[in-house]
């Protein structure tokens, strides 16, 4: 059945941008049709703060792939792309992670959505409100603005420039 999804993009490795636009035209070659993309955004780092910053954005997708497969095909891509994670948090070439897998709640030691930490990072929450701001959260029922509302995360996110 197909299914629309949200996903959070980032990079802090070598040409961010460029990045960002060769892991979203490898989600169609996946399985995984992009329907609208956010901004793209310049973001402080959060969570392991002693690494460059980001640049981040969200892609509302769709796809027939169950969210297992999903996942691995998310993790295809950064292994093809040579993004290799050296450090929990850490400066990586491409990040993809699920947010929201239609309402589905799902919550297996290998996949948590929604995004446990959606809520805790501005640099997930301020894209995904530009594409989806009145979608549900479905375990808080808060749509994505009122989660952009109440987030506690005062860390710099702004549209990046000159991109
Ligand atoms: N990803 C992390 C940890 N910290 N900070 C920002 N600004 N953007 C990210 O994508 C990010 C982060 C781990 O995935
Ligand atoms: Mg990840
Ligand atoms: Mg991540």
């Amino acid at each position: 059945m197909k299914q629309t999804v949200y996903l959070s993009l980032g990079s802090n490795v070598g040409d961010r941008a460029r990045n960002l636009q060769d892991a979203i035209a490898a989600l169609g070659c996946a399985g995984v049709r992009a329907v609208r993309l956010s901004s793209t955004y310049e973001t402080e780092p959060v969570d392991y703060l002693d690494q460059p910053w980001f640049l981040n954005c969200a892609v509302e997708a769709e796809t027939e792939l169950a969210a297992p497969d999903l996942l691995h095909a998310l993790r295809g891509i950064e292994a093809q792309m040579g993004s290799e994670k050296l450090i929990a948090k850490g400066p990586r070439l491409i990040d993809m992670d699920i947010l929201l897998y239609g309402n589905e709640v799902i919550d297996t030691p290998e996949l948590q959505v929604p995004h446990p930490r959606m809520h805790l990072r501005r640099f997930v929450l301020q894209p995904l409100a530009e594409i989806a701001p009145n979608v549900q959260h479905p375990i808080s029922h808060l749509s994505i603005s009122e989660l952009l509302a109440r987030t506690p995360d005062k860390s710099a996110v702004r549209v990046a420039a000159g991109l």
